[in-house]
């Protein structure tokens, strides 16, 4: 991360007035990323809406990981268990809410309602062992998205 920063300062200067907060707040191993946890529209209830509704997960390792049995947990106890999946170094996997067919980079919770509160939630991710390994909340403050980098 130091060397990243230190070349975005040398390269890039003038474009430097928002990097430094995100870059220092940027974190390492597999975190949470971006949440649109209000699915932008009218929350109709329908499949598209609730796919609408994500959280991205990032691999910031220098190595594949293997997400099987890593957990998703919103506040009120849903929990969204990954299968097989291997999520490569630097890449991000995007969890939707609803009901569709997992994909390279997109896994699909399979709920029939929303999960993620637009007024105010958290977001845990979990190993298989329970270790929880990063958090994130919001409220309405937020505007439907949060960036948890
Ligand atoms: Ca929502």
């Amino acid at each position: 991360m130091a060397t990243a920063v230190l070349a975005a300062t040398a390269v890039a200067a003038p474009l430097l007035v928002a990097a430094p907060a995100s870059a220092a707040a940027h974190q390492g191993g597999l975190h949470l990323g971006f949440i649109q946890y209000d699915s932008p529209g009218r929350d109709t209830g329908s499949n598209s809406s609730r796919n609408a509704e994500w959280v991205n997960i990032h691999n910031n390792t220098r190595g594949a990981i293997q997400l099987k049995g890593y957990k998703l947990k919103d506040n009120t106890g849903f929990t969204y268990t990954f299968g097989s999946y291997k999520i490569g170094a630097g890449k991000t996997v995007k969890v939707r809410t609803g009901k569709g067919t997992n994909a390279s980079g997109v896994r699909y919770w399979g709920q029939g309602s929303y999960v993620w509160n637009n007024t105010s939630d958290k977001a845990r991710l979990l190993k298989p062992s329970g270790t929880q390994i990063d958090s994130c909340s919001w409220t309405t403050r937020d505007h439907g998205t949060k960036n948890c980098h």
